[in-house]
């Protein structure tokens, strides 16, 4: 059984004298490249609208950021703020999907970067439809590019020629009854491509509102067809700092990486603090062939 162990302290956590992050930072996307573990996380401070802030890691553990928000809201579509971003480096650009929040609706929202600091805004994605938790794949899947996204419950899979416009819709998970993801489930991390299929840290939630992580393995050819999800979650809230915060009991992820034979997943402590949950690739390599 897959389980991640998490990291004894929060690795970010608010800083009173930042105006914008001075309450809350959690929900980060995280991407490894050159060395360096990148990361954009949800900020909130004293006029509760979510931006994201940026932080760089050398080793995944220690993580250094900048004084001011690297993106804030700039449509209607998401006036009270933009949260939950999930990084995917896809044909040479860093491509962000995120929830826009407009005060009544969720829309998701694309930006693309090659430096974290300036932006190409692509707009809604999905533009008729409450959705979010949505996070691209790194490459084309037989030509087009994929993407997985929330109609709640369920977590969908779509495809697009452009990244812009989506189609070919399908549900691929459901919750599961009587289980910690009875309720509904979200993508967490975009899929991280193995030889064995597409690894996906997910969340699931229960009829008692607690956040839970779980991993599941997509196919490789057909990401609609699940190959493997394992029962138990991989990482529950127990910590202090995961269980009483903003939000009680949730851990929630955004990103992972693998950094020298290790998966670092990235997740928000209770809405409030950023922690790091680690398992080792051999691990995930066993759960990936099934045993
Ligand atoms: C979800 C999202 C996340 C949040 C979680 C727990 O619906 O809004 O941003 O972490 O709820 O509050």
């Amino acid at each position: 059984m897959l389980r991640l162990a998490r990291h004894p302290e929060p690795i970010l956590k608010p800083l009173p004298h930042h105006p914008w992050e001075s309450r809350y930072v959690f929900n980060a996307g995280v991407v490894y490249h050159n060395g360096l573990v990148h990361m954009l996380y949800r900020a909130m401070g004293e006029d509760m609208s979510s931006r994201l802030g940026y932080a760089v890691s050398p080793d995944g553990l220690t993580f250094y950021r900048l004084d001011r928000p690297v993106l804030s809201p700039t449509s209607p579509w998401e006036s009270r703020g933009v949260e939950d971003p999930r990084i995917t480096f896809l044909e040479g650009r860093f491509y962000v999907v995120y929830t826009a929040y407009s005060g009544s609706n969720v829309r998701v929202s694309m930006v693309s970067t090659m430096n974290f600091i300036t932006w190409t805004h692509h707009g809604i994605l999905l533009p008729d439809e409450d959705n979010k938790d949505a996070a691209l794949f790194p490459e084309r899947i037989n030509g087009r590019y994929a993407m997985l996204h929330r109609r709640p419950p369920d977590i969908w899979l779509a495809y697009s020629e452009d990244l812009i416009r989506w189609t070919d819709h399908q549900v691929i998970m459901r919750p599961r009854p009587g289980t910690w993801e009875s309720w509904k489930i979200g993508a967490g991390a975009p899929p991280i491509k193995t030889e064995w299929g597409w690894l996906l840290f997910y969340h699931g939630v229960d009829h008692h509102k607690v956040y839970r992580l779980g991993v599941a393995l997509l196919d490789l050819e057909d990401p609609t067809r699940v190959i493997r999800r394992q029962e138990a979650p991989i990482l529950s809230p127990e910590a202090p700092w995961e269980r009483e915060g903003q939000v009680p009991n949730v851990v929630f992820t955004c990103g992972a990486v693998e950094i020298d034979g290790t998966y670092y997943v990235y997740y928000g402590g209770a809405d409030t603090v950023i922690g790091v949950a680690t398992v080792p690739k051999e691990e995930v390599e066993r759960f990936c062939r099934g045993r």
